[in-house]
C-alpha cells in the first residue's frame, strides 16, 4: 500500500467492512413480562412511569413494551444531563416507536411511493421514485475491462474491473482511493469534476491500461433525474455537498468534458448510477438476482426493480425498471411529524438543509463514524438527550435501533437487501437484526434477506456498465436483423402504388389474366337497402370456423342461429370429401333447428378465389389458407355442393347465392351503415372487396352503376412485384407452405403466417446468441408452434413480462426479462408491418374510389372481420393510423362485423330471391 495519491491493490477488492445478515428466524415480542419468543406484540395501551430493569432488557432485546403516545413524544426531558437510569429510559422511550406506528409509517411510505410513481402526482411527491433506466440484471455473459468512478463522502474511488463472462464469478478488480481535498465539496462544480478526472488519469497512469475504448460507469450517490443510462440531471445535492453550477445539469456531460480535458479520449462515460443501484448489482453478482438495495450511511436511500409499466415517468412500458426511491425526503411534507422528536428537530435545525431530508439520519449524528455537519461531532442526538458519552452503545439503546426500524418501514420486502454502508457497526448485530425482524413484522408475507455488499458499489457499477454495453451491442444487432421488416413511409407509398397498378391490370379485360390482383366481379351491384325480408340458410366456409346459420330478416331486424363445425385437416386436404362433409353439417344443423322439412334459400360464403359467373355460380380458381381438397379447383363450387347433396339424398338444398367472405362482410355491415362499400378480412387469410364503377370493370359488360369487386389481394405480388419487400424470413415461411410462391401479400399479413414469421426470426436471434443465450430450442424448430394468437397476447399494452415468460415457458423456452422484451419487440415488428401493408393496400382502394367519383374528399365505411383484426391489441390502430397518413383525402370508418359474413350471404340471397339484381 503506498500513501498519498491514493491507496491501491490488485486482484479481488478487499472485503468491505460489512457482515452478512441473512436471518431466517423472525423476532416478535411477547406481552410485557412474559419474555418468550414468537408472539405478536400487544398494541401499546398506557405509558409506564419507570420501566423496570427487566423492561430495560426488553428494550435491548427488541421485545415489545408500552411506548409514549405521540402527544407525549414532544414533551420530553431535554436537559443537559440525564443522570438517573429512569430519566435515561424515559428519554430513550421517546425514540421507541410502537409497531402500529411503524405500520402507519409503512402505509404512508407506500402512499408516498405511489405518488412518486404516478405521472399526475410525481412532481409533488417527496419520495421521488426516480427511474434509473436499468431494465435488466446481469446474465453472467458480461465481459471486458470496465472503468468505474465512485464519488464517495470523503474520497473518490477509481476501479478497473475486468469481467470474464464467467457468470461474474471472478471479476478482476484494481482500485485506488483518492481522498478529496477538504472544501472541494462546497466549491465549484467544475473543480469537483476536474478532480475526479485527474484521479482517473492518475489511476490509469498507474495501471497498464490499453488505449482501446474504455467504458466508464459513474457512481454518483445524489438524486438525479435520469432520462437514459448516460443522461442524468442533478436534482439536488445532499450530505454536505453543495458545489455550484451542477444542480439542473447533466452530470454525465460534466464528467465527460472533465475527462476530455485530461486527454483521456478513449474513456467513455457509458452509465451513471446511484450508489443504491451499484449495490444492488454488486450483490446480484453473488448468484441470486438481487432486486432491492438499501443504503444507510451518511445518507440513506433505496432502490428496487419495479414493473416498468408502474413507472409512469419512464416511457418504458414493458419489462422491469429500477427505481431509486430517494426516500431521504420522506416526511419533508410533515408526514413523519408524529414520529419526530425534539432531538430530530434539533438535528434538523442544525443541518445544512433544515426541513429537508427528514428521513435521513446519518449515523455520525448518532455517535458513529466521521460525519461532518450536524452540531459538534458524533453521538449528537444522544448527547443532546443528555445521555452520557457512549450511552448509545448500550445494547439496544438509542439511535441505531430506532433508525433500523424506520428504514424498514419503507417496506421493500424483496428477497435480497444488500447494503454497502458506513462502518459495519450499523448493520452488523443489532441494526441488521432489528431491521430484519421489524421487516418481518411489517411485511409478514415477504421473506427479505439482508445481503451486505462486500464491495460497496464498484463491481456492481462495472456490471451495470457492462450490461449497458451488452444491451447496446445486442440492440444494434437486433435492429440490423429486424431492419428489413421495418417499412418506411416511402416503402408503403410504393406498395400502395403497386397495388393500384395491379388493380388497374386486374380490371382490364386484356391485362386481367396476368394481374396478380385478380379483381373478380361478384355480380353484387349494391349494398342492402333494408327492404330485404325472409328466412335463409347460410354457410360460412374459409375462416377459422365453418358455420351453418339460419338467418331471419324481418322488419324489426335480423335474427340468426348458427352452429360451428370443424373441418378436419384430412377433409381440407383430402380427395373430394369436403362437400360431402359440408352437406352432413347442414343436415345436422337442420335437424337441430327443426328445419329439415323446409327448403330455405341458401347463401354460401365461400372464402376462396372464385371466378364468379353468376350470383350462384363460382368457379374455384385456387385453394388458399391450407385448403387443397382435390377435384375442386376449376369447378363450380355451387355445383359441387348440389352434387354432394344429391349424393346424400339431401333434396332440400336451394343455393341462390355464393359470395366471398369480404362481400358477405360488406353486405352484413352495409345493412347497418349504407356508406359501407368496402369489405375487409384480416384473419386466417386476408382480402378486400369494394364497389367499383361498372365503367372501370373491363371484364364485365355494362357501364352503368357499380359492382362489388372481390380483389383477392392475397395474391398481390405473386408476379414478383413485391419481391423487394420479401425478407429471408418470409421466404422461409413461404417455402414450407403447400402453395409456395402463391398468396405472397397474404403471407406477409394474415394470421396463418405471422406466428411462423416470428418463429423464424426468433430462431435467427438464437443462432446469433442474441436470444435465450444462444441455447438451442428444439421446440422452436417445430412448424406452427408459435401461434399468431401468441402475438395478440404478447403485445397487450402493459402486459407484465411475467406473462410473456409464461407463454415462452409453455414452449419450453427459459426466457430472461431481456429475452421476453426481445420476443415482444419481434412480435410488434411483424404485426406492425402486417398492419401497415394492409393500410397501403386499403389506401390504394379508397383513393381509387375517390378518384372514380371525382371527389376531393371521400367518406366511406369498411366492414371488417377476421380474428387478427379483431383480437390483436394494436393491429387495427396501426392500420387506421397508416391509412390516414397514406390517404389523407379519405375519411374511412371501420365497422366490425358482429355476425360474420353468413348474415351477408343471407342478405345477398334475400336480394336474389326478390328477383332483383343484388
Ligand atoms: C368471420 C367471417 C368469415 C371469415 C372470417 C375470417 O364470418 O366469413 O372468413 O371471419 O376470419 P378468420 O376466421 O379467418 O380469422
Ligand atoms: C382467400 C379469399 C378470402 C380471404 C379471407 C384468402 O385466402 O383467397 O377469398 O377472402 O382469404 O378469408
Amino acid at each position: 500500500m503506498q500513501r498519498g495519491g491514493g491507496r491501491q491493490s490488485l486482484g479481488r477488492a478487499p472485503p468491505a467492512p460489512l457482515v452478512c445478515l441473512g436471518v431466517g428466524r423472525r423476532v416478535s415480542c411477547p406481552p410485557a413480562g412474559r419474555g418468550s419468543e414468537g408472539d405478536a406484540p400487544p398494541p401499546s395501551t398506557q405509558v409506564p412511569s419507570e420501566p423496570s430493569p427487566e423492561r430495560w432488557s426488553l428494550l435491548c432485546t427488541g421485545k415489545a413494551h408500552p411506548c409514549p403516545a405521540p402527544s407525549e413524544r414532544h414533551s420530553l426531558p431535554f436537559t443537559p444531563a440525564l443522570t438517573s437510569r429512569a430519566q435515561v429510559q424515559r428519554a430513550l422511550l421517546a425514540l421507541t416507536i410502537p409497531l402500529e406506528a411503524l405500520q402507519a409509517v409503512k402505509d404512508r411510505m407506500l402512499q408516498a411511493m405511489r405518488k412518486g410513481l404516478s405521472r399526475q402526482t410525481h412532481a409533488q411527491a417527496n419520495v421521488r421514485m426516480l427511474p434509473a433506466y436499468i431494465c435488466s440484471t446481469p446474465d453472467g455473459t458480461e465481459k471486458g475491462d470496465i472503468l468505474v468512478v465512485e464519488l464517495c463522502q470523503s474520497h473518490v474511488r477509481t476501479l478497473r474491473v475486468t469481467l470474464l463472462g464467467d457468470g461474474n464469478q471472478s471479476p478482476q478488480v484494481t482500485y485506488k482511493i483518492f481522498d478529496m481535498p477538504g472544501d472541494i465539496t462546497q466549491g465549484k462544480g467544475e473543480a469537483l469534476f476536474d478532480f475526479i478526472a485527474q484521479c482517473l488519469r492518475q489511476f490509469l497512469a498507474g495501471i497498464s491500461s490499453p488505449q482501446h475504448r474504455l467504458p466508464l460507469g459513474f457512481v454518483f450517490p445524489f438524486s438525479c433525474r435520469q432520462t437514459q443510462l448516460d443522461k442524468a440531471e442533478l436534482i439536488s445535492w445532499s450530505k454536505g455537498f453543495s458545489c455550484s453550477d451542477v444542480e439542473g445539469k447533466d452530470v454525465v456531460q460534466l464528467l465527460q468534458s472533465a475527462i476530455k480535458k485530461q486527454e483521456l479520449h478513449h474513456v467513455d462515460v457509458v452509465a451513471l448510477m446511484n450508489d443504491t443501484v451499484g449495490t444492488m448489482m454488486t450483490c446480484s453478482m453473488r448468484g441470486e438476482p438481487c432486486e432491492v438495495a438499501l443504503i444507510v450511511g451518511t445518507g440513506t436511500n433505496s432502490c428496487f426493480m419495479a414493473e416498468a409499466q408502474l413507472v409512469e415517468m419512464a416511457e418504458e412500458i414493458s419489462g422491469q425498471m429500477c427505481v431509486i426511491t430517494e426516500w431521504g425526503c420522506f416526511g419533508d411534507d410533515g408526514t413523519l411529524s408524529d414520529i419526530l422528536t425534539p432531538y430530530d428537530q434539533h438535528v434538523d435545525q442544525e443541518s445544512f438543509n433544515p426541513g429537508e431530508k427528514r428521513c435521513t439520519h446519518p449515523p455520525e449524528r448518532a455517535g458513529h463514524g466521521q460525519g461532518k455537519e450536524g452540531s459538534g461531532g458524533s453521538g449528537a442526538p444522544a448527547e443532546r438527550a443528555g445521555l452520557l458519552p457512549g450511552a448509545a452503545d448500550l445494547p439496544g439503546g438509542g439511535e441505531p435501533r430506532r433508525r433500523a426500524l424506520r428504514c424498514w418501514a419503507g417496506c421493500h420486502p424483496q428477497p435480497h437487501v444488500p447494503e454497502p454502508g458506513p462502518s459495519p457497526s450499523s448493520f452488523s448485530g443489532r441494526f441488521g437484526e432489528i431491521l430484519q425482524s421489524v421487516t418481518g413484522l411489517l411485511a409478514p408475507e415477504c421473506m427479505a434477506t439482508l445481503l451486505p455488499s462486500v464491495d460497496g458499489t464498484g463491481q456492481g457499477a462495472a456490471v451495470v456498465t457492462a450490461v449497458a454495453l451488452r444491451l447496446a451491442a445486442q440492440r444494434h444487432e437486433v435492429d440490423q436483423l429486424l431492419a428489413p421488416l421495418q417499412l418506411s413511409r416511402a416503402d408503403l407509398e410504393r406498395v400502395q402504388a403497386l397495388m393500384r397498378r395491379e388493380m388497374e391490370l386486374g380490371l382490364g379485360l386484356e391485362s386481367h389474366a396476368n394481374a396478380s390482383v385478380r379483381m373478380l366481379p361478384t355480380y353484387v351491384r349494391g349494398t342492402p337497402d333494408g327492404t330485404e325480408r325472409g328466412e335463409f340458410l347460410a354457410l360460412d366456409l374459409g375462416g377459422t370456423n365453418f358455420r351453418v346459420l339460419v338467418v331471419r330478416v324481418a322488419q324489426d331486424g335480423i335474427r340468426m342461429a348458427s352452429e360451428i363445425y370443424v373441418i378436419p385437416t384430412a377433409v381440407m386436404q383430402g380427395t373430394g370429401e369436403l362437400f360431402n362433409h359440408i352437406i352432413e353439417c347442414i343436415m345436422d344443423f337442420q335437424l337441430k333447428q327443426n328445419l329439415l322439412e323446409q327448403v330455405l334459400p341458401l347463401g354460401f360464403t365461400f372464402s376462396f378465389p372464385c371466378q364468379q359467373l353468376g350470383l350462384d355460380k363460382a368457379v374455384l380458381l385456387s385453394w388458399t389458407k391450407g385448403f387443397s381438397a382435390s377435384g375442386c379447383v376449376g369447378q363450380d363450387v355451387v355445383q359441387l355442393l348440389r352434387e354432394a347433396a344429391q349424393r346424400k339424398q339431401h333434396l332440400g338444398l336451394k343455393v341462390v347465392a355464393v359470395v366471398n367472405d369480404t362481400v358477405g362482410t360488406m353486405m352484413s355491415c352495409g345493412y347497418d351503415d349504407p356508406k359501407c362499400e368496402i369489405g375487409l378480412i384480416v384473419g386466417t387469410g386476408t382480402n378486400a372487396c369494394y364497389m367499383e364503377e361498372m365503367r372501370n370493370v373491363g371484364t364485365v359488360e355494362g357501364e352503368q352503376g357499380r359492382m362489388c369487386i372481390n380483389m383477392e389481394w392475397g395474391a398481390f405480388g405473386d408476379n414478383g412485384c413485391l419481391d423487394d419487400f420479401f425478407t429471408d424470413f418470409d421466404r422461409l415461411v413461404d417455402e414450407k407452405t403447400i402453395n409456395a410462391g402463391k398468396q405472397r401479400f397474404e403471407k406477409l399479413i394474415s394470421g396463418m403466417y405471422l406466428g411462423e414469421i416470428v418463429r423464424h426470426i426468433l430462431l435467427a436471434l438464437v443462432e446469433k446468441q442474441l436470444l435465450f443465450r444462444g441455447k438451442p430450442c428444439p421446440k422452436l424448430q417445430t412448424r406452427d408452434i408459435f401461434q399468431t394468437k401468441f402475438l395478440s397476447t404478447i403485445e397487450i399494452d402493459g402486459l407484465a413480462l411475467q406473462q410473456v415468460r409464461a407463454i415462452l415457458q409453455d414452449l419450453e423456452l427459459q426466457a430472461s426479462f431481456e429475452d421476453s422484451l426481445l420476443v415482444q419487440k419481434v412480435c410488434q415488428t411483424v404485426s406492425l408491418r402486417a398492419a401497415q401493408l394492409c393500410a397501403a393496400g386499403l389506401a390504394a382502394v379508397v383513393e381509387k374510389m375517390r378518384e372514380n367519383r371525382g371527389l376531393a374528399q371521400l367518406a366511406v365505411t369498411v366492414g371488417v372481420d377476421g380474428t387478427l383484426y379483431k383480437m390483436h391489441p394494436r393491429f387495427s390502430q396501426h392500420l387506421q393510423q397508416m391509412l390516414r397518413d397514406l390517404a389523407p383525402n379519405c375519411t374511412v370508418t371501420f365497422l366490425q362485423s358482429e355476425d360474420g359474413s353468413g348474415k351477408g350471404a343471407a342478405l345477398v340471397a334475400a336480394v336474389a330471391c326478390r328477383g332483383a339484381e343484388p
